[in-house]
This record gives structure tokens, sequence and C-alpha cells, in this order.
């Protein structure tokens, strides 16, 4: 698409979601690596201004957004009604979908883009990076309630937004099968990080194996529960928000633990060139262990407490390999804004594997301490 049909596709859309006020502006916004997403102001009779986000929905990624945007609405609706069931106070606690002039959910363009308007949640912050360390134990604390939430949804109703999207054996074969084909001849490069994978097959099937012998149960969670994905609360300090639902789906608890660790509990951000400066940090770790935890409830089997640490790896160890597999296919599926940008992204996740391969005894003990 050219730079002005994106331009009046956005016009088209901004048109047909029910945002209210008098259009001011429309720009890009955020750091998320999927979807195109834009903040929108809105100026009301009063001469204030109003903001909205508006979203196009990467659907090369989500090849069903109708049944994505089911999912949203249900998930979102569901959180509400118990949230109004605990404190009668929902207001910014879920995102809040602003439907289209003829009421749906979202809004589909003449060239089969999807597009869809949040309220935008003010007075807030979402992190690349814990700053401070109470941030993260914070959004532990959300991401583990989150979860305990939802523990009675109506789980056979979800859409599978992503066929296999945390089956590890599965992205280790896909792996395996771009190293084969090397469209782009990138292979020869990368020799270390190919044999980091290669060396680390059996670890892909520690959690499906578990789940194949009926021990690791099923539950609907998130399943991209990384720090940028929470609204932290500028004045109190606290989560108020989960956001990105899109991947909500059946998974396993110990990867929405793994996920964030993989992303907050380092000392550099996701994409640092200079791997001196990312270290796996057990502090950081601890406190979100804690946090989750709490967060949970109790819910929790046994099985599922045993296998944190190795959520924790998987979950990293699954990004760098999704990260290196998307660099040697030409990077079509996360944005890149830097030529080796994946290449980068998959060194970190490597580098996190490796501290945690050192750090693995502290790693249980620090679960057995809150259990
Ligand atoms: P992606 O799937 O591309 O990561 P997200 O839904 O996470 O898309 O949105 C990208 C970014 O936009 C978020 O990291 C956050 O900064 C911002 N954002 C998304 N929804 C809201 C909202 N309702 N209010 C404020 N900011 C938001
Ligand atoms: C993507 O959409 P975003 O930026 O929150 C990705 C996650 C990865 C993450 C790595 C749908 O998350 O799975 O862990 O990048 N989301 C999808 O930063 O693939
Ligand atoms: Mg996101």
């Amino acid at each position: 698409m050219t730079r002005e049909e994106s331009c009046s596709k956005i016009e088209d859309a901004i048109q047909n979601i029910d945002f209210k006020g008098n259009f001011a502006d429309c720009n890009m916004y955020g750091n998320g690596h999927i979807n195109d997403t834009f903040v929108v102001r809105y100026t009301q009779e009063d001469g204030s201004i109003l903001r909205y986000i508006l979203q196009r929905i990467n659907h090369e990624v989500f090849k069903d957004p109708v049944g994505l945007m089911e999912n949203v609405a249900g998930v979102t609706e569901f959180l509400r009604n118990k949230i109004l069931e605990n404190n009668g106070n929902a207001d910014g606690e879920t995102i809040n979908l602003i439907k289209t002039k003829d009421g749906k959910n979202f809004y589909q363009d003449s060239i089969e883009s999807y597009w869809r308007g949040y309220r935008f949640i003010e007075d807030a912050a979402c992190y690349d990076k814990v700053e401070k360390p109470d941030d993260f134990y914070q959004s532990a604390l959300a991401f583990g309630h989150f979860q305990n939430q939802l523990s009675d949804y109506p789980a056979e109703t979800l859409h599978e937004t992503i066929k296999d999207f945390h089956n590890t054996p599965d992205r280790f074969m896909r792996f395996k099968k771009a190293l084969e084909e090397d469209i782009l001849g990138r292979a020869k490069n990368i020799q270390e990080e190919i044999r980091f994978v290669l060396d680390r097959e059996q670890d892909t099937h520690i959690l499906m194996d578990l789940y194949k012998k009926g021990e690791m149960p099923l539950r609907v969670t998130h399943n991209d529960t990384k720090l940028n994905n929470i609204m932290i609360d500028n004045k109190t300090g606290k989560a108020i928000c989960v956001i990105d639902l899109d991947t909500v789906m059946s998974g396993f608890a110990v990867n929405d633990f793994g996920d964030s660790i993989r992303f907050g509990a380092s000392t550099g951000a996701e994409d640092e060139k200079d791997l001196s400066k990312v270290n796996f940090d057990l502090g950081l770790y601890e406190l979100y262990t804690k946090g989750f935890l709490e967060g949970c409830n109790g819910s929790l089997t046994d099985v599922e407490l045993d296998m944190l640490p190795v959520g924790a790896k998987i979950m990293t160890l699954e990004c760098g390999i999704r990260f290196l597999t998307d660099y040697l296919q030409g990077d079509t599926y996360f944005k890149i804004h830097r030529e080796g940008h994946n290449l980068d992204r998959c060194r970190t996740q490597f580098k996190l594997v490796s501290d945690m391969e050192k750090q693995w005894d502290a790693m249980y003990e620090i679960v057995n301490k809150y259990r």
C-alpha cells in the first residue's frame, strides 16, 4: 500500500468509528511489533481534547480478524462484568472498544483491512524496560490476576487467533525449515546462533510432553505478557489495565509467567546491540515471581509451580527462535526499524537463556520461597 492509500484508509476508518468530537489530528503511536497503532485526538465542545487509539489489525499475522475481535469483545465484556461485581467501577481497568457508527466492533475497509478503536487510557504509561522495580512487581500482580479472573471464561468459545502460537516444538521445526530453505543466504553468517538453537531441541519439548501426559493444564492465558502490554497508573504506580488481548487463547500459565520474565527481568532492552548490557536479573525475577503468585492467588498446580523456571527459559528461547526464523525468512513477521534488527533481538534472548542456565538452581529456590 502506498503512503497516500494508507492515509486515505486511515481517514476512512476514522469516519466510520464512533469517536466523539471534532477530529483534530492522528499520529503513529507506541512500540508494538505487530499492529499499526495511531493516537487520534478529538476536540470536545468545551475545548478539551479526548484521545483514542486507532489500530489496524495486522491480518498477515492474524488470519481471522473477525474471530479475533469476537475474542477481544468477549474477554473485555467478561472482565468488565467481573470488575463491576467486585468494586463497581470498571473505567480504565479493561480496554474499552469504541464501536463503529453502525454498531460493530471493528471497521472493515474496501481493501480488507480491519480497524478498531479503543478509549485511550490516560494518566498511565507502558514501559519498554523496567525503570522502577515496583512497576514490574505491579505488572506481575496484574498478569497473575488477569489469568485468575479468566479461569472461568468459556474457553471453548475462544478462536485460536494464531495457530500453534506457543507450540515450542513446532516453532523449532519451523526454524529448521527456514534454515534449510535459507532464502536469503543469511545462515552462513549466524552459525553460532543456529548452533545455540540446535543444541536445545530437547528443551523445546518439556512443557508439551507434560501436557500430552495430562500433567500440564490448559488455561485461558494472555500469551503476550510483556511489560509494554500493561498500563501503569502514573499517580498510584499500580498496573491498571492489561492491553493487547489479540492472543488471549488457551495456553500454559507458565508461559505467561515466562514471557514476562524474558522481557522484564533483563537489564537491557529486547533489541540492545551491546550484549554486555544484557543480563538476566535474578532480583527482578524474584520480584515478578512473588507478584505473579500473589496475583494467581493459589490457583496454580504443583506441576505448574515446578515448571515456572522452565516457562521462563522456554519463552525466552522460543522468542529468540522466532526472531531468528524471521531473520532467515527476510523479516516479514516482526516490524523492524534497522538492518539486522531481528538478529539483534534474537541475540539478547539467547544471552538471557545462557544466563538463566547459569542461575538455574537459584531460579528454583526462588519459586520454592514463594509457593
Ligand atoms: P501490538 O500488538 O502491535 O503490540 P498493542 O495493542 O500492544 O499492539 O498497542 C501498541 C501500543 O499502543 C501499546 O504498547 C501502548 O503503548 C499503546 N496502546 C494500546 N492500547 C492503548 C490504550 N487503550 N490506551 C493507551 N495506549 C494504548
Ligand atoms: C510481539 O505485539 P507485541 O509487540 O506486543 C509478538 C509476541 C512477541 C513480542 C516480542 C502476536 O508482541 O509474541 O513475544 O512481539 N506478538 C505476536 O517482543 O506475535
Ligand atoms: Mg503490544
